[in-house]
């Protein structure tokens, strides 16, 4: 007996308490556009390498020395891809490929003396392992999230060659792993440059208000430089439009923190206003544009600036309007934050992964509140310390990149997880580091595990809830069990008295094919759903918000429907050709009549 009751507590214990955390700080460059950049962006020479037979030799780019000289690879006669871009498109042999390609980019370069340079990829997926002459600079896990290696000592004067072994196969101990709903597009997906700095360079910063306070703006600098050359230094903090002028001195660490105030104009959908912000010290200067806001729970409100605040939104995917493939250019988040501006929206939910630094910062510009979230998406490997570690590195440097914009409003931990105690155990760590990386902004996840409490009656429970500050809940009454009609009758309920998110309902309708509201796959099928959902969810408790799946209809190999699917999510309100689907106009009109009603 005494035994067993060890046992119990022995097992209990294993998933009572959080693992600890793995976090390190991350050495992410903030605001790269701000600064002296180098683009090496373009068409790059690629091998692709289904067996990994280039392991020990291709990073040497090796050339034949003689006409007898036996060299079984070559990058000058393998053809391009272009970079930012997946491979995917590019290839039609490659649209469905999952394993290694070596990228080669020659460059010229000249340097100066003290100076350092970075090598900065927006986005590799999944796994890149980074070589400059010869050399390896390092390796990097995880699709969507921004990295760099301190190229200095290995650059050359003259000739460089840049490697990068990119592979973007699917791994039971990866985030996501193995399965998950969207393509599997592999390659550099996001812009490649040479970040130039000074010796010590402010390497990252926030300036933020101060969590609740409208007028208190409280942050750090943080310098990165030779141990001892960073201590002692004097930073500059300006706002010129508002005469703020702050100077404060960085400890031995190289981080410099500050607080004071500052009459601001505050920064919402209705009226985003940003700042210059200029950064210096030593021989480093950097502008921002920031925006300030403060964004608080009060029972089941979410405020913005200390009023409740309706989230009118939509979730999407990086997704290219118009072609096939990864969103990557200004002009794909122009379109795509233009139709989500068109549907009424102040909101939009990010899924499920980081997005490129263009939208973000035309969400802050345009006035629309995001909702970001990484890779934790259905199930993975919760019990392994390295899946936990991988997914914390990920979540602290979307948070890196991010958390001086004032449009993030939310960070989420996870899309849709089982629920089982090592899960629980594995997401609350990440939402207690994301609280220690940015206490200014609200944790969230989307949440599908309910109960049937009653004849139509569900309630949301999912023990993660206990732990975020707003919960999303994805539900697809009427596609995935039940019919359209039965949202008339639905009452739902929740365990907390939370905000809660509807972050997710929607159904398949394929753009042009008409029916009556019986018919699955038709544009009136969809817009029935619509128009019930949106009945139900307006009777829904502690409603703050909802992100309906999806904006646009985008590639899955999980939808393979021939004629209706081809590979192709069809939940979109907008086709990939940029159709708007009938239930497109019924989203807009009951936003429409929110906003009017002041919502
Ligand atoms: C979900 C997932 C989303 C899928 C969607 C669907 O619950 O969160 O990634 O694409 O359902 O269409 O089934």
């Amino acid at each position: 007996m005494k035994c067993c009751l060890l046992l119990l507590l022995l097992a209990g214990r294993a998933f009572a308490s959080p693992a600890p955390s793995t976090l390190s700080a991350s050495t992410l460059i903030a605001n790269v556009a701000g600064r002296t950049t180098v683009g090496l962006d373009g068409a790059w020479h690629a091998i692709v390498d289904p067996f990994d037979n280039g392991k020990s030799e291709f990073f040497r780019d090796e050339k034949p020395r003689s006409k007898g000289d036996r060299v079984e690879y070559s990058f000058d006669a393998s053809p391009v891809l272009n970079v930012p871009g997946d491979w995917n498109t590019q290839r039609e042999q490659l649209m469905f490929y999952e394993g290694p390609v070596w990228y080669r980019r020659e460059f010229n370069y000249h340097k100066r003396v003290n100076e350092r340079v970075f090598v900065y990829f927006g986005a590799v997926n999944y796994q890149a392992i980074v070589y400059l002459n010869g050399e390896k600079l390092g390796e990097h896990e995880g699709g969507f999230t921004a990295f760099n290696f301190e190229a200095t000592r290995v650059l050359r004067d003259g000739e460089n060659v840049l490697i990068v072994e990119v592979n973007n196969v699917r791994r039971a101990d990866g985030i996501p792993a193995l399965k998950f709903d969207w393509w599997n597009y592999g390659g550099i997906t996001r812009d490649v440059m040479l970040v130039e700095v000074p010796a010590t360079f402010i390497q990252d910063y926030s300036v933020q208000l101060a969590r609740g306070s409208q007028n208190e703006i409280a942050g750090w600098v943080q310098l990165n430089g030779a141990q001892g050359a960073q201590g002692g230094q004097k930073v500059r903090l300006e706002i010129p439009e508002v005469g703020v002028h702050e100077t404060v001195t960085s400890d031995a660490e190289g981080r410099a923190t500050y607080h004071f105030t500052a009459k601001l104009d505050l920064w919402s959908p209705a009226h985003p206003k940003l700042y210059d912000v200029v950064l210096s010290g030593g021989d480093d200067v950097i502008h921002d544009q920031i925006g300030f806001r403060t964004i608080e729970v009060q029972g089941a409100n979410i405020l913005l600036n200390g009023k409740p605040i309706f989230l009118r939104g939509i979730s999407m995917h990086e997704e290219a309007p118009f072609r096939e493939g990864r969103a990557f250019s200004p002009e794909d988040a122009q379109t795509l934050l233009g139709w989500v501006k068109e549907l009424g929206c102040n909101f939009v939910r990010f899924a499920h992964y980081p997005h490129n630094e263009n939208e973000i910062r035309l969400a802050d510009r345009m006035g629309l509140m995001v909702w970001s979230e990484i890779p934790v998406y259905w199930d993975i490997d919760w019990s392994n310390p390295a899946t936990l570690a991988g997914a914390e590195a990920q979540l602290r440097d979307e948070i890196a990149r991010d958390h001086n914009r004032a449009a993030v409003i939310l960070w989420s931990v996870a899309n849709e997880t089982p629920v089982k105690p090592e899960r629980l155990t594995f997401l609350t760590q990440l939402v207690k580091d994301a609280r220690e990386l940015d206490s200014t902004r609200l944790i969230t996840s989307a949440l599908n595990h309910t109960e049937n409490t009653g004849t139509d009656e569900r309630t949301l429970s999912d023990p993660l809830g206990d732990v975020l500050d707003v919960v999303g809940l994805n539900e697809y009454l009427g596609w995935y069990g039940g019919r359209p009609e039965d949202a008339d009758r639905m009452q739902w309920k929740s365990k907390w008295t939370k905000p809660l998110i509807v972050s997710e309902f929607g159904g398949g309708a394929v753009f042009g094919r008409h029916g009556d509201a019986n018919e699955i796959w038709t544009e009136e099928y969809q817009d029935n759903l619509y128009q019930r959902q949106l009945g139900m969810v307006e009777r829904m408790p502690n409603l703050a918000g909802l992100t309906p799946w999806v904006l646009m209809d985008f590639r899955s190999p999980l939808r393979l429907l021939p004629g209706v699917q081809d590979y192709h999510n069809r939940k979109g309100l907008v086709s990939n050709r940029g159709q708007r689907k009938l239930a497109f106009y019924t989203l807009q009109k009951f936003y429409k009549r929110l906003a009017e009603a002041g919502k």
